[in-house]
């Protein structure tokens, strides 16, 4: 059940890109996730904090795509946008498989321009996107706009009150962004001359960076070449601090991680 647009998507061949809008686009899917504990199951695997921001909105915690903390107080989860966004609407997956959705009550969602884990106060409210005191109902997905549209980099979940936390799925939805302005910076018309890890097959850029970003599950694609001739999606792992050495070629984009 993946999900990646909220109302209006479409993915058309212009001027030989990909062109993608929206009306609402989910800025937190993929990106870093942090949270206050992570709890772990009776394999030790961990219910980490990238569970909730997957893009798969199944409920039920056993099929791993629900992230879970201790009994924190506070307890709280957090993603960084990776860039600045006004921040307009948060959709909220609750999780279903039992009576633990009423964990999901009592909380606070706001939005920061630095990172609140380097405050002096980390619990101090940053800007207010909304407060909601109900329990949220059992596998339920929960719309609602920010009182006013909050702009900020990190949106952190909050929870005040002491007990485990279990949210299977966060959106953080902004209307400003394309999916490559969010992740990718782009080179027209270069190459990266190297032997990719992986290679595959994708109809326009957008398709390729998808791809990309879906195997950030299990390992780390950073950057990539799209050749519009052949449709290859060449993907490579970069350190995205380093600008490699291109080559120019009339016949491919190269994308890396912002
Ligand atoms: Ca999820």
């Amino acid at each position: 059940m993946a999900l990646g647009y909220l109302t209006f998507a479409f993915c058309v061949t212009y001027l030989q890109t990909c062109l993608v809008l929206a009306d609402l686009y989910n800025v937190a899917l993929y990106k870093p996730s942090y949270q206050s504990s992570d709890f772990l199951d009776r394999n030790n695997l961990s219910f980490w904090a990238a569970l909730a921001n997957d893009g798969n909105l199944d409920y039920n915690l056993d099929n791993r795509h629900c992230q879970h903390t201790l009994e924190d107080q506070p307890g709280w989860w957090m993603v960084d946008l990776r860039g600045v966004y006004t921040v307009e609407q948060i959709i909220i997956t609750n999780r279903g498989d039992d009576s633990s959705y009423l964990r999901t009550q009592n909380y606070q969602i706001d939005v920061f321009q630095t990172d609140p884990r380097l405050s002096s106060n980390f619990q101090a409210a940053g800007v207010v996107c909304y407060i909601r005191v109900e329990p949220l109902g059992q596998g339920e997905t929960y719309t609602r706009n920010c009182t006013t549209p909050a702009v900020g980099r990190f949106v952190r979940f909050i929870r005040y009150t002491k007990d485990y936390m279990n949210v299977c799925e966060i959106q953080v939805m902004s209307s400003q962004a394309t999916i490559q302005e969010n992740y990718f910076s782009v080179r027209k018309n270069y190459l990266l001359p190297q032997t990719p890890y992986y290679t595959t097959h994708a109809g326009c850029s957008y398709t390729c960076i998808t791809q990309c970003l879906q195997r950030r599950d299990n390992e780390t694609c950073t950057a990539l070449n799209w050749i519009r001739t052949s449709n290859e999606c060449q993907m490579f792992k970069l350190d995205p601090r380093f600008m490699p050495m291109l080559q120019s070629d009339l016949t491919s984009d190269f994308y890396m991680e912002k």
